[in-house]
C-alpha cells in the first residue's frame, strides 16, 4: 500500500478505508482539491526584476564554467506557487542564459521546444541544425523540438538572453528525450524560420499593438506548444487583459511602466517594470499593463495547447481572488 489512507470515526467506515487503501484505490468523495471552481491551483502571479537576476547571472559567469553545471549557464524562474519546481508556470520554463566571450554551450537536442528572446549584446550566434543563426537584441530565435543546437559567443562582451521552453508540459506528458551532440551535418529537414529579426517585429508594430509571430505558412503559431507575441503600449497608456485559461510569461524588452495582476491565488501583485524584467501570468487572472515610456513586451504562452484541447475560456468579469478561501494544500 502506497496510497493515502483516509480516517473515520465510524469503525466500519474506517476499516473500509483501510481495505480501499490496501487495494491502492481512493474514493472520489475524499478528494477536495481535484476540481476547484476555477483555475486556482499552483502558479501565482510573479515578477522577477532584472536588477535581481542580472548580478546573479554575472556571478554564475564567474563561478560556473560551461563545462561544469550542465553545459548551459542558465538560471530558471521558479514560481513560488509551484513548490520549488524550476518552472515559471505549470507549462512554461522561463530562464536567463549567460555566455562569456569565447565560450560556447555544447551541441545537443531535446524534445522540449525552445525559444530565445535576445535582450542585449551582440556577437552571439546559435547553430540550429548546423545553420548559424545570429542573435541580436529584439530577435526571436527558435529551436523547435529535436533540432540540434549549440550557442557561441564570439564577441568581447558577455551576453544574456531569455530562454523559453515547454519543459514542464513535455514532462507532464512524459514525452522528454535528450541527446548530447556532436552535432552532425544539417538534417536536411525543410527549413523553418528560425530567426524573427527585430527590424521586422518593429515594423509590424507600427500598425498594430500586438504582433503574433507566425510559422512559414503565415498563420500558425511558431511552434505547436508556444505562442509568441510582441506587445507595444504607447507612453501614458494602459491596457487590461481579461482573465483567460492558460499561462504566459512576459519579458520587458524596452521602456518602463508597471503591471497589476488581480485574482491570483495568493493575492494581487503590483510591480514596476524595467527592461529585462520577467512576469509570470498564471491561468485565470486579470492583468493591467501601464506604459510610462513606450513599452515593448515579449510574451510566450501555452495558448496553442489550450486551444487545441478546446479548454479556452475568457472571463466576462474580474475573477475573485482565491486568497483566504482555501489553504495552500
Ligand atoms: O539553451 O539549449 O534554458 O537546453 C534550458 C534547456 C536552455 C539551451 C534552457 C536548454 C537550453
Ligand atoms: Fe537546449
Amino acid at each position: 500500500m502506497t496510497t493515502t489512507r483516509f480516517e473515520d470515526a465510524d469503525p466500519e467506515l474506517h476499516a473500509f478505508y483501510g481495505d480501499v487503501a490496501a487495494a491502492d484505490l481512493q474514493p472520489l468523495w475524499t478528494q477536495h482539491e481535484l476540481m476547484p471552481r476555477q483555475p486556482s491551483l499552483g502558479a501565482v502571479p510573479y515578477h522577477w526584476p532584472f536588477t535581481d537576476v542580472e548580478p546573479l547571472m554575472a556571478r554564475a559567469g564567474q563561478l560556473v564554467g560551461t563545462d561544469r553545471g550542465g553545459d548551459r549557464r542558465v538560471l530558471a524562474m521558479s514560481n513560488p506557487g509551484l513548490g520549488g519546481e524550476p518552472y515559471a508556470t505549470p507549462t512554461l520554463w522561463a530562464a536567463m542564459q549567460y555566455l562569456n566571450p569565447g565560450e560556447s554551450a555544447p551541441p545537443h537536442r531535446h524534445s522540449p521546444a525552445a525559444l530565445r528572446f535576445v535582450l542585449a549584446g551582440e556577437g552571439v550566434s546559435t547553430l540550429v541544425d548546423g545553420e548559424e543563426v545570429a542573435m541580436c537584441p529584439g530577435d526571436l530565435v527558435l529551436t523547435p523540438s529535436m533540432r540540434w543546437h549549440e550557442h557561441r559567443n564570439d564577441a568581447v562582451e558577455p551576453m544574456v538572453w531569455f530562454d523559453g521552453l515547454d519543459i514542464p508540459l513535455a514532462r507532464s506528458l512524459d514525452a522528454v528525450f535528450f541527446e548530447p551532440g556532436p552535432m552532425l551535418a544539417p538534417s536536411g529537414r525543410p527549413p523553418a524560420t528560425m530567426r524573427h529579426p527585430w527590424a521586422e517585429t518593429d515594423e509590424a508594430l507600427r500598425s498594430t499593438t500586438v504582433h503574433r509571430f507566425v510559422a512559414d505558412d503565415g498563420r500558425s503559431d511558431v511552434m505547436p506548444t508556444m505562442r509568441c507575441q510582441m506587445h507595444r503600449l504607447a507612453a501614458g497608456t494602459s491596457t487590461t487583459d481579461r482573465a483567460h485559461v492558460g499561462s504566459s510569461v512576459f519579458v520587458v524588452f524596452r521602456g518602463d511602466g508597471s503591471v497589476a495582476i488581480t485574482g491570483g491565488r495568493r493575492g494581487d501583485v503590483e510591480a514596476p517594470l524595467r527592461p529585462g524584467d520577467v512576469v509570470a501570468v498564471p491561468s485565470w487572472v486579470e492583468v493591467t499593463w501601464t506604459a510610462d515610456d513606450q513599452l515593448d513586451l515579449f510574451e510566450m504562452s501555452d495558448a496553442p495547447v489550450i486551444e487545441a484541447l478546446q479548454l479556452d475560456r475568457t472571463a466576462v468579469e474580474t475573477p475573485v481572488g482565491t486568497t483566504g478561501s482555501r489553504g495552500d494544500a
